[in-house]
């Protein structure tokens, strides 16, 4: 017998607050789980996507996810809701997985309308942790917000959603095609486009050889979806040695893991790259995969000198032999990438938090190479920051130029000099003080221009950071607060806009050090003013109750 799906038309009531963050929509999985809530969202996309609406058949959609507690159930949710709302086709990741940047290339491939990737990436997982979903475009890139906030106000308004029911859960586990009422399902290997794609960038051939030379590796995946392209890559197509990838198996609940590459978090990659008989060259990637953390033997390196590296060296690398066209950065990230890309003559740019900002300027070719200080970085090949990626560079530049990570970065520092820099992050931290202490401020901001706010320490400027994108001058306001100083030395207050508990504040600390003889003094001894300061100025430890940061990167 076979089951013949029906169309449903659900009657629902909105939800408040599904407004899309830095990156998608992300809660605890027991608010996704409620009746309706995911389906709200989900219909509230579909109504506000004008190609679907004006021409369903012939749309592919591109479908998958990081794989934590609750990807399962969503991916099933969404491809009986897309076969109901007209979508012709749905590529969908084996088992439902896609990494973010996996999802992006697969989208910019197919020629896909569009992808809905499943993930709260860097936040924790398991029935009490988070999801998330988001909207990419068909560069392969974030929703812009325009497309985010369109989506948010459709959930304010709808009353009815649409699905279908009547048959089994789709198969996702074999390769190939099948039906879903009118649409088909096609299950893709979630690994091989973005596979092919590395291929095509870098010196795959320098790599084996830096392997069969007996250097060694240790690429932590922190139970989460970057397993499969890392053994790919790194084990299959490059001769590692099994074992490279560590925590590789994709798990509901990350092994136990809080899959956020830093220093904190990857604690026992930390360990094992210590003392003489560490690897050579330490890595990790987050949830979806999209941000990597790159170390040497006792040495790990910041991730805005990684862009500023990255750039300095691109010609080193196949896919970018022939130069950049530009660099862009996010506002908080260091502006070590800026004093490159004026070395280098090229493009500088500097935009809000969150790579939907890096899209336009990648499209139109104005900038090659992009990245955030949180562990994130990439370039045009997709529109999302790729994880993988930015480890196979680093390990392209040690094959070609046979220098260990550590000597990579002080050759840097010592032509560029150093941005020595640090992030503070203040979390858990009740939503109506955050936002006191923002308002604050933002209150101050118009009398600190000018002012030596502690010794050596004048400000040059202070405001709150506002972007207008140069591509379709879209203007996004209240992206950060951020004072200059004259020194080049720089303080930046923003909130969170991805934790999904109370408020996090996030404080940016940089310093400008030319002289290689200082170059070794500890990052927290060389920002200690800047820290004091950041404290009198918003009065952090008293309005958070916290006596001092819970993370530091
Ligand atoms: C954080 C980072 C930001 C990054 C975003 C998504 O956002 O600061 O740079 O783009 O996470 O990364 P926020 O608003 O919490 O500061 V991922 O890998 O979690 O999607
Ligand atoms: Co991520």
């Amino acid at each position: 017998m076979t089951l013949k799906a029906v169309l449903t038309v659900q009657p629902t009531t909105p939800f408040a607050g599904q407004r899309p963050g830095t990156s998608g929509l992300r809660k605890k999985v027991t608010v996704f789980a409620q009746s309706g809530y995911l389906e709200n969202f989900v219909q509230a996309l579909f109504d506000v996507l004008p190609a679907v609406q004006a021409s369903p058949q012939g749309q592919t959609l591109v479908l998958g996810g990081d794989g934590r507690f609750y990807n399962r159930v969503a991916v099933q949710t969404i491809l009986r809701m897309a076969a109901a709302n007209g979508v012709a086709r749905v590529l969908v990741g084996q088992d439902g997985l896609l990494s973010t940047p996996a999802a992006s290339a697969v989208i910019r491939k197919r020629g896909a309308l569009g992808g809905i990737i499943l993930s709260a990436s860097h936040n924790p997982g398991g029935p009490d942790g988070d999801f998330g979903i988001k909207y990419n475009i068909a560069n392969g890139g974030p929703a812009p917000e325009k497309v985010t906030e369109a989506i948010f106000a459709r959930t304010q308004t709808l009353s009815t959603y649409k699905i279908m029911s009547g048959t089994p859960d789709v198969d996702l586990s074999r390769l190939g095609e099948s039906w879903l009422g009118e649409m088909v399902v096609q299950v893709i290997d979630p690994v091989d486009d973005h596979a092919e794609l590395m291929q095509q960038l870098f010196d795959f051939d320098a790599m084996r050889a830096w392997f069969q030379a007996g250097h060694r590796m240790r690429y932590d995946a922190m139970g989460a979806v970057g397993g499969p392209y890392a053994r790919r890559v790194l084990e299959d197509l490059l001769g590692a040695p099994v074992g490279t990838v560590v925590n590789g198996e994709p798990l509901e609940d990350f092994g136990g893991h809080h899959p956020d590459p830093n220093p904190v978090h990857a604690a026992e990659l930390m360990a094992a790259m210590s003392g003489a008989a560490a690897p050579d060259f330490g890595a990790a990637s987050d949830g979806d995969a999209d941000r990597n953390m790159i170390l040497g033997r006792d040495f790990a390196v910041t991730p805005s000198d990684s862009l500023a590296i990255l750039a300095a060296n691109a010609t080193l690398v196949p896919g970018y032999r022939a130069g950049l066209a530009g660099v862009a950065r996010s506002m908080p990230t260091s502006q070590a990438a800026d004093v490159v890309a004026k070395a280098l003559g090229i493009a500088a740019f500097e935009t809000p938090t969150g790579w939907k900002f890096f899209g336009n300027l990648l499209d139109a070719g104005q900038a090659t190479l992009c990245g955030e200080e949180s562990y994130g970085t990439s370039s045009n090949h997709v529109r999302e920051k790729d994880g993988l990626w930015a480890v196979l560079f680093w390990l392209n530049l040690q094959a070609v130029t046979g220098k260990s990570v550590e000597d990579l970065v002080r050759a840097h520092w010592a032509r560029f000099g150093r941005h020595v820099y640090s992030r503070h992050d203040w979390e858990g931290v009740a939503v109506a003080k955050a936002d006191q202490l923002m308002a604050a401020l933002r209150a101050k901001l118009p009398s600190l221009a000018g002012q030596t706010l502690a010794p050596g320490l004048t400000v040059r400027l202070a405001d709150d950071f506002a972007y207008t994108d140069p591509i379709d001058g879209s203007v996004s306001t209240g992206q950060g607060v951020r004072l200059l100083f004259e020194s080049g030395a720089r303080l930046v207050f923003r909130l969170s806009g991805t934790g999904t508990e109370g408020a996090t504040l996030r404080v940016y600390l940089e310093r400008f050090e030319p002289d290689p003889a200082r170059h070794d003094v500890p990052v927290q001894d060389a920002l200690a003013d800047l820290i004091t300061l950041a404290d009198v100025l918003a009065d952090i430890r008293h309005l958070t109750g916290l006596p001092s940061p819970t993370v530091v990167t």
